[in-house]
C-alpha cells in the first residue's frame, strides 16, 4: 500500500500543547486544557462556517430555514460555542465577549483564568464567503478563587496576558497562538479533525511591502497616516485590505507588512477593541518580533478602563510601525 503523502505527518496541537506545558510559568495543566477547549470550539465553529451556505438555503440569516426554524447568525453561533466550551472546560471563571455587553460568568468559581474573545471577527465578511476569524486573550484572575471573576480581573493590561491566539477560517483553517514563548501556527486537517503544527516559530520580517488600511477613509485620517500612505504609494507597495482583521494581520505576519486602523474625527479612538482585538494580536506580533502601537504608545501598555474600549491600531513589521509612529509625532 502506498503511503498517502497528502496526509500531514507531524505534531498535533494536543501533543504540542502537552509538550509545551513545561514551559508555562504555572505548569498546572489548566492552561493547556483551556487551549484545547478553544481548539474544540474552533472545530465546531469551522464546521458551522463551512455549512453556512447550505443551512441558509431558503432564508438569509435572521430569517427562517426550509424547516421553518429560526436561523442564528454565525457570530451568535460562534459566541455560544466558545462560551459553552470554556464553561464546560472549567478553567475559566469569567469571559468578556464582543457579543455581550457585560461580564459572562461561567459559574466556575475555581477557574483561575479570564478569557476575552471576539468569537467571529470580520462582521462585513461573515455572510459573503470571505475569510473571517476568532481572536482570544487569556489572563490569570487577580481575585481569589471561590467566587465570580471581577471587572478588575478583566481590565488588566495586555502585558499581563498569559496566552493569546486567533483562528483564521480561510482557504484553510489555522490556529495561531502564543504563551509568551514564540508563536506557532497549526493547520486544520478536516478529514482527521486535527490541527497539525504547520508554521513553527513564526517570525515577522522587520519590514515588508504590504500596507493594509481602509483607504476609503483617507481624507479623515490624521496627517501622519496620510503621509505614510503616500509614502507606501510612492514606494509602490501593495495595498491589501480584506476587511477582516485576522486575515489582514495573518498575511502581514507571514509576509511582512503593516495593518492600520487610525482614529478619525468621527471615531476619535478608531474602531477596534483593546481587550479582545488589539491586545491579543499585539502580544502575538511582539512574540514574532513585530510591533503594535496606538500611534504613540505600545498597545500592551495601555490601561483598559472599559470592557469594550476602542483604540487606534498600527500593527505589523517593526520598522513600518516605527515609521508611522514617527510621522504621527506632533509637529511644530
Ligand atoms: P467587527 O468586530 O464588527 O467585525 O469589526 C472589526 C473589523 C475588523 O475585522 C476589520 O479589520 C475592520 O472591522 C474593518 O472595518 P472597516 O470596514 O471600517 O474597514
Ligand atoms: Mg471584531
Amino acid at each position: 500500500i502506498k503511503e498517502n503523502l497528502a496526509l500531514p505527518v507531524g505534531t498535533t496541537l494536543d501533543r504540542f500543547i502537552m509538550r509545551k506545558q513545561e514551559d508555562f510559568p504555572y505548569a498546572t495543566g489548566e492552561l493547556s486544557q483551556l487551549l484545547r477547549d478553544i481548539a474544540l470550539a474552533a472545530k465546531i465553529v469551522n464546521r458551522a462556517i463551512n455549512h453556512a451556505g447550505l443551512t441558509d438555503i431558503g432564508g438569509a440569516y435572521g430569517k427562517q430555514n426550509v424547516q421553518g426554524e429560526d436561523q442564528q447568525r454565525l457570530d451568535i453561533v460562534a459566541n455560544i460555542r466558545f462560551i459553552r466550551a470554556l464553561r464546560n472546560g472549567g478553567e475559566v471563571c469569567t469571559i468578556v465577549s464582543e457579543e455581550e455587553d457585560g461580564l459572562i460568568q461561567t459559574g466556575n468559581h475555581k477557574g483561575r483564568y479570564i478569557v476575552a474573545i471576539d468569537p467571529l471577527d470580520g462582521s462585513s465578511n461573515i455572510d459573503v464567503n470571505v475569510s473571517i476569524g476568532t481572536i482570544f486573550s487569556v489572563y490569570r484572575r487577580l481575585s481569589d478563587q471561590g467566587a465570580d471573576g471581577t471587572i478588575e480581573d478583566c481590565l488588566q493590561k495586555g502585558t499581563e496576558q498569559v496566552a493569546a491566539g486567533y483562528i483564521i477560517y480561510g482557504s484553510s483553517t489555522m490556529l495561531v497562538y502564543t504563551t509568551g514563548n514564540g508563536v506557532n501556527g497549526f493547520t486544520y486537517e478536516t478529514s482527521l479533525g486535527e490541527f497539525f503544527l504547520s508554521h513553527p516559530n513564526i517570525t515577522i520580517p522587520a519590514k515588508g511591502e504590504i500596507y493594509s488600511v481602509n483607504e476609503g477613509g483617507f481624507h479623515h485620517f490624521p496627517a501622519g497616516v496620510k503621509d505614510y500612505i503616500e509614502l507606501c504609494r510612492v514606494r509602490n507597495y501593495s495595498a491589501r485590505y480584506i476587511g477582516s482583521l485576522v486575515a489582514d494581520f495573518h498575511r502581514n505576519l507571514l509576509k511582512g507588512g503593516i495593518y492600520m486602523y487610525p482614529n478619525t474625527q468621527k471615531s476619535p479612538l478608531g474602531k477596534l477593541r483593546l481587550l479582545y482585538e488589539c491586545n491579543a494580536l499585539g502580544f502575538i506580533v511582539e512574540q514574532a518580533g513585530g510591533k503594535a502601537s496606538d500611534g504613540k504608545n505600545r498597545i500592551l501598555d495601555l490601561q483598559p478602563n472599559e470592557l469594550h474600549q476602542r483604540c487606534p491600531l498600527y500593527i505589523g513589521s517593526k520598522e513600518m510601525v516605527e515609521e508611522v509612529e514617527a510621522l504621527l509625532m506632533p509637529r511644530k
